[in-house]
C-alpha cells in the first residue's frame, strides 16, 4: 500500500489558482464556505475546457475528420482517467451522467423498475439526500416494493444494529450516502455493502460528498454502483459519474434512448452498443469531460490524502470554535475520521435563513435550509440549518470570520 502523504497544503499558492476567491463585494473579500453545494474551479480546469473549445471542438463518435477523432479520444480518455481515479476496472464501468442525481435515477429506472416488485425491500438511510430518497420512493410506488430507513442515532451515526435487522433476504438493494451532506458523517459503506451482499442484494453508494474530499476505491468498497458529481470536485457543472460493475451494466436495459448508444437499428427494433456508450445517448458533455479529467489531474497533484486531512482539520477547528460559543447547536458526529469537511449548525434564537443572510452581509457564503435532507431535519427537530463546508483552499482565518460574524446576528435578534 502506498504511503499516505499528510504534509500540510500550501493553501496560499493553491488559492492563486482561483481568481474568484479574490472577488470582493462591498469592499470585502469573498469567504467561500459553500463547497458541499459546489466547489470553485481552478485555472487549469478552466484552461483545459477553453483549450478544448479553441482547438479540438467537434462532435464525437460520428466524424471521420481529424477534429472529431481528437474530441472522441479526449472524451474516451476522460473515462479512463475516472476509472483509474476511483479504482474501477476500466472505461466500461464509467458512465458519464449530468450529476449524482442522474446516476441515482439511471439505476433506479434502468435496474429498479425492471427488477423490483411487491415484497422486495429497498433499504436507505435516514440521512439520504433527496436525490436518492425521492427517486427510490417513486420507484417503490411504481413497483410495490417497500422502503425502510436505517436509523441515525443521537450522535449522527448510522445505527448498524438496525442496519443488520433491516437488511435481510427480502432486501434487493441498499442505497446509502457515503458522506452525509448535512451531518458530515462518514458512513461504513464497505460494511453496508458486505451486509447487502450477504443477502444477495446490491449496493448503491452516493459518493457526492466523498469522491471530492478523500481517496475512494470502489473496488475496495465492493460497491455495485457508485455515483458522484464533477462540480463538487473542482470540476465543471453538467458532468457526473455513475460507476457500475460491468456484469450488472451489461445486463441492464438502457435508461435513455437515441443516437450514439445503438449497435443496429431497423424499422422494427434496435440493439445496444458497448459499455459505457449504451448509457450515454445523444451528444454528451464533451468539454465537461475534458474539464473533469483536468480536475482529477489537479486533485491528484495535490493528493487526496492531504485534501482529506486538510478538510478534517478545518472541520475540527470549526466544530470546536462553534461549540465554544455556547449558543450554537451542531449536528453530526464529533470531529475525527468519521466526520467529513462540513459543519451544520443553528444559532439559538436565529433562523438559519436570517443567519445566512447576515453572514452574506460579511461576504461569507454558506448554505441555509434543509440541504435536500428534509426528513433528516424533521428528525433533528429543526426546519433548517446553516452549513459551512470546506475545501482545499479554505483557511482557519475564514472560519474565524464566520464565528466573529455570529455576534451581528445575536445583536440583531437579541
Ligand atoms: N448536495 C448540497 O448543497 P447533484 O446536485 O446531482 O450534483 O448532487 C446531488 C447530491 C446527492 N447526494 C449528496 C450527498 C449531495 O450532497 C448532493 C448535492 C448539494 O448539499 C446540493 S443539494
Amino acid at each position: 500500500m502506498s504511503q499516505r502523504n499528510l504534509e500540510p497544503l500550501d493553501v496560499a499558492s493553491i488559492r492563486e489558482e482561483f481568481p474568484i476567491l479574490q472577488r470582493e463585494f462591498d469592499g470585502q473579500q469573498v469567504v467561500y464556505l459553500d463547497n458541499a453545494a459546489t466547489t470553485q474551479t481552478p485555472d487549469p480546469v478552466v484552461d483545459a475546457m477553453s483549450d478544448y473549445y479553441r482547438e479540438s471542438n467537434a462532435n464525437i463518435h460520428r466524424g471521420i475528420h481529424h477534429l472529431s477523432q481528437e474530441a472522441s479520444r479526449l472524451y474516451e480518455e476522460a473515462h479512463d482517467r475516472v476509472a483509474e481515479f476511483i479504482g474501477a476496472d476500466g472505461r466500461e464501468e464509467v458512465i458519464f451522467t449530468k450529476n449524482t442525481t442522474e446516476g441515482e435515477n439511471l439505476v433506479a429506472y434502468a435496474w429498479g423498475l425492471n427488477e423490483l416488485g411487491p415484497g422486495d425491500r429497498v433499504v436507505l438511510t435516514e440521512m439520504e439526500h433527496h436525490a436518492s430518497l425521492v427517486t427510490w420512493q417513486q420507484i417503490a410506488k411504481q413497483t410495490g416494493a417497500d422502503i425502510e430507513y436505517i436509523r441515525v442515532d443521537a450522535d449522527g451515526r448510522l445505527d448498524m444494529d438496525h442496519a443488520r435487522d433491516l437488511i435481510d433476504d427480502d432486501t434487493a438493494i441498499v442505497s446509502a450516502v457515503h458522506v452525509s451532506n448535512t451531518l458530515g458523517t462518514v458512513n461504513p459503506v464497505s460494511e453496508l455493502t458486505d451486509l447487502a451482499h450477504e443477502h444477495d442484494a446490491l449496493s448503491f453508494i452516493d459518493g457526492a460528498q466523498a469522491v471530492p474530499n478523500r481517496p475512494v476505491d470502489v473496488a475496495a468498497i465492493d460497491a455495485d454502483f457508485y455515483a458522484f458529481s464533477g462540480h463538487k470536485m473542482a470540476g465543471p457543472t453538467g458532468i457526473g459519474v455513475l460507476y457500475g460493475k460491468q456484469d450488472l451494466l451489461e445486463e441492464m436495459e438502457p435508461y435513455l434512448y437515441g443516437g450514439g448508444m445503438i449497435r443496429k437499428v431497423t424499422f422494427e427494433d434496435s440493439t445496444w452498443g458497448d459499455l459505457p456508450w449504451k448509457f450515454e445517448p445523444g451528444t454528451p458533455q464533451i468539454a465537461e469531460a475534458v474539464g473533469l479529467d483536468a480536475a482529477i489531474d489537479w486533485l491528484e497533484e495535490i493528493g487526496m490524502d492531504r485534501i482529506e486531512s486538510h478538510e478534517q482539520e478545518l472541520a475540527r477547528y470549526a466544530y470546536e470554535q462553534l461549540a465554544a460559543e455556547g449558543d450554537v447547536e451542531i449536528y453530526g458526529p464529533e470531529p475525527g475520521p468519521e466526520r467529513g469537511g462540513l459543519v451544520s449548525f443553528n444559532l439559538e434564537g436565529v433562523h438559519a435563513h436570517d443567519l445566512t443572510s447576515i453572514l452574506n452581509d460579511h461576504t461569507i457564503a454558506v448554505r441555509a435550509g434543509d440541504h435536500c435532507t428534509q426528513p433528516l431535519h424533521d428528525k433533528l427537530g429543526v426546519a433548517a440549518s446553516t452549513r459551512a463546508s470546506f475545501y482545499v483552499y479554505n483557511t482557519r482565518e475564514e472560519i474565524d470570520k464566520l464565528v466573529a460574524a455570529l455576534d451581528d446576528a445575536r445583536q440583531l435578534f437579541a
